[in-house]
């Protein structure tokens, strides 16, 4: 039996139950047979939730570039690697081959390494959906230097915070950016943020956009005539299985981002195998995931998880609405892509148009839809289906979290019959919980609660970078032994799972997680601002949209509100991001607050969905008597 493809039901019980009987076994025989290593581990696992420490295939050495490219030289160097898709449609797509991405990863590598960049080193990449930026993650990979990829989309302050907490040493950028009509001055981001980063040496730049930027003498340099006269070959780092390989920052409810450390030889295995699984990728496939590269879907499932199994995998600069809403099809149809991976957010934001905008293209190369970022409603799940899958691609709902590396909870299409909205069964080596308010696991099935995992899996996340008790504090410490995710799940009759959403104060927005504390913050910083409170409430395209509460320190009518408005979302987009800027601002007097003098947003929450009734016990509350008041004012 192989356990490395898994083609029926039978098969995947099988496999299942042997990944949690012998994982050991199980997962040194994944590793053995389909990856290279340099040299093989001494121990496949150790494990302690307590401290928290696992390590996988220790003693190890490999180099995760030589998996993701070398390996498939001689069979495949003429195949397609990347398809590069451009913003503009007119723009001719690229074809990058593996020998291609081999040499100019090199090159990358070689540059890097001209300009001091050594193992262990981290390295800031901010970068649009360009070639590049896959380019950039594999040079530091091969080098050994660590990845911290941020998203284009934040502010100077959210990028200099993010670059200071792991103190890189270089920042590969653009000069800009394209997105749909408009373009965005990337560089002009960055040199703001650069103001407080003393650690950055080198700021390597892309020619994207043509534009007119200045650099600054002596740190800035164009990264193109630097590649043109640097070597296309480069021997990879030999890496022990444990190294970091990179960095990725996520939102917690509260205080700063959490740099999550992914390390090598684990994830490279775990991202491989579930990529091969999950979307069922077969040689000559092309396979398509619209995420950016700056979230761990795109570096898991753009990038590591595709080139691991030799894929060819598609790589879009532009949104789903430029030209027009018809684009993600246009694109399926041109590449005859077979696997498509999107977000709900997007799903929704497309059953919206008109349908001519989808029947316009012919969409027959698909097999498999993914989904990924958010739970999936009913309506979004069936529109899917319908229309993009006409009932014969089945929809794989992949749950899982920056934390987990890779995907957790999903059907194997053509294996697990589906369900709408629900992730359907654990993955081979995923194993579940579900936990009461008490701490004890919850048995049997029709049941729900804490989603919890029992026992480890090779691409969890090894620490916070910098902040090892945080980690602790935030994953191992709500139940004893177990790594909690802050979801919440139920499992019906025959053990499906389906994934509720966050039980903690981070709000999903369109697929992206924002934590409440950040935005507060900025809020905050506004001089008429006393204090103020962040909640989601229910969007048709988003998902969820941000409501703020926002109390002034001066009450009455003397200011104009609408200016108020917008100079808090000014400063909310200033200092995390547009993708945090609110739909919705209450001005309040009032915010309620229990007697430790928490805000109560199990309350705001309700208001802001407008669902008054049952606002549970407010007795307890330090000013019960606020409730109506806000009521009354969001009226
Ligand atoms: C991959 C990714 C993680 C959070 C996670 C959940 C939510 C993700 C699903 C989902 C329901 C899904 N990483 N989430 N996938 N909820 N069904 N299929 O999104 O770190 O950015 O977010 O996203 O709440 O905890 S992430």
């Amino acid at each position: 039996m192989s356990n490395y493809h898994i083609k029926h039901l039978e098969e995947y019980y099988q496999v299942y139950r042997k990944s949690v009987r012998e994982p050991e076994n199980f997962w040194a025989e994944v590793a053995e047979e389909h990856f290279m290593w340099r040299k093989r581990w001494d121990n496949v696992l150790s494990w302690d939730f307590k401290k928290p420490e696992i390590k996988w295939f220790e003693g190890a050495q490999l180099n995760i570039t030589e998996n993701c490219i070398d390996r498939h030289l001689r069979t495949k160097g003429d195949h397609t690697a990347i398809i590069f898709e451009p913003n503009n449609p007119d723009e001719t797509a690229e074809h990058i081959t593996y020998q291609q991405l081999h040499d100019r990863v090199c090159q990358m590598a070689n540059v890097m390494k001209d300009k001091g960049v050594k193992k262990g080193d981290r390295v800031c990449i901010y970068l649009p959906m360009i070639p590049e930026l896959a380019i950039s993650l594999l040079a530091c990979a091969r080098i050994g230097a660590i990845h911290s990829v941020v998203f284009a989309g934040f502010s100077s302050k959210a990028l200099a915070s993010r670059i200071n907490d792991s103190a890189c040493k270089m920042v590969i950028t653009s000069d800009g950016s394209y997105r749909g009509s408009k373009t965005i001055d990337l560089k002009s981001i960055v040199d703001g943020g650069l103001e407080s980063c003393p650690t950055v040496e080198n700021v390597l730049v892309v020619n994207r956009i043509n534009s007119d930027i200045t650099m600054k003498e002596g740190r800035d340099l164009w990264l193109q005539p630097l590649l043109d006269a640097a070597s296309a070959v480069c021997e990879p780092e030999i890496m022990n299985a444990e190294d970091p390989l990179f960095i990725l920052y996520t939102s917690g409810s509260t205080g700063k981002p959490k740099g999550m450390v992914h390390t090598t030889g684990g994830y490279m295995v775990y991202t491989a195998y579930t990529f091969k699984n999950v979307f069922q990728y077969k040689d000559g496939d092309v396979y398509w995931c619209t995420a950016d590269i700056g979230w761990i879907t795109g570096h898991s499932y753009i990038v590591y998880g595709p080139l691991a199994n030799g894929a060819t995998t598609v790589m879009f600069e532009g949104v789903p609405q430029y030209p027009d809403f018809g684009r993600f099809w246009q694109i399926v149809e041109k590449h005859k892509v077979n696997q498509f991976y999107t977000a709900p957010t997007a799903i929704r934001a497309l059953a919206k148009q008109n349908i001519s905008f989808l029947e316009n293209y012919d969409l027959s190369s698909l097999k498999v839809l993914g989904s990924v970022g958010e739970p999936i409603n009913e309506e979004a799940w069936h529109w899917y289906n319908d229309n993009v899958g006409k009932h014969k691609s089945p929809i794989v709902d992949t749950w899982w979290q920056t934390e987990t590396g890779g995907i957790m909870i999903t059907p194997i299409p053509y294996v697990t019959p589906t369900k709408p909205t629900y992730a359907t069964l654990p993955f081979p080596g995923i194993q579940p919980a579900l936990m009461d308010e008490s701490g004890n696991v919850i048995k049997g099935n029709q049941v729900d609660g804490r989603l919890c995992i029992k026992f480890p899996w090779p691409s969890i996340a090894r620490t916070i970078w910098g902040n090892h008790e945080r980690y602790k504090e935030t994953y191992f410490s709500a139940y004893e032994n177990m790594y909690f995710t802050g979801d919440g799940a139920l499992r019906d009759e025959v053990g499906y799972y389906r994934i509720t959403g966050r039980v903690d104060d981070v709000i999903i927005v369109s697929g992206h997680n924002l934590g409440t504390a950040p935005i507060e913050d900025a809020i905050n910083e506004h001089p008429a601002v006393a204090e103020s409170a962040i909640v989601g409430f229910p969007h048709d395209v988003k998902g969820n949209a941000l409501y703020g509460y926002v109390m002034l320190k001066e009450t009455g009518e003397s200011r104009d509100q609408n200016n108020l408005r917008n100079e808090i979302n000014q400063l909310i987009k200033d200092r995390v991001g547009a993708i945090a800027k609110l739909d919705k601002i209450q001005f309040t007097d009032g915010l309620p607050k229990t007697r430790s003098g928490k805000i109560m947003r199990r309350i705001l929450r309700k208001i802001a969905s407008k669902d008054f009734s049952n606002l549970g016990d407010t007795s307890t509350l330090l000013n019960p008597e606020c409730v109506q008041v806000i009521i009354d004012e969001s009226l």
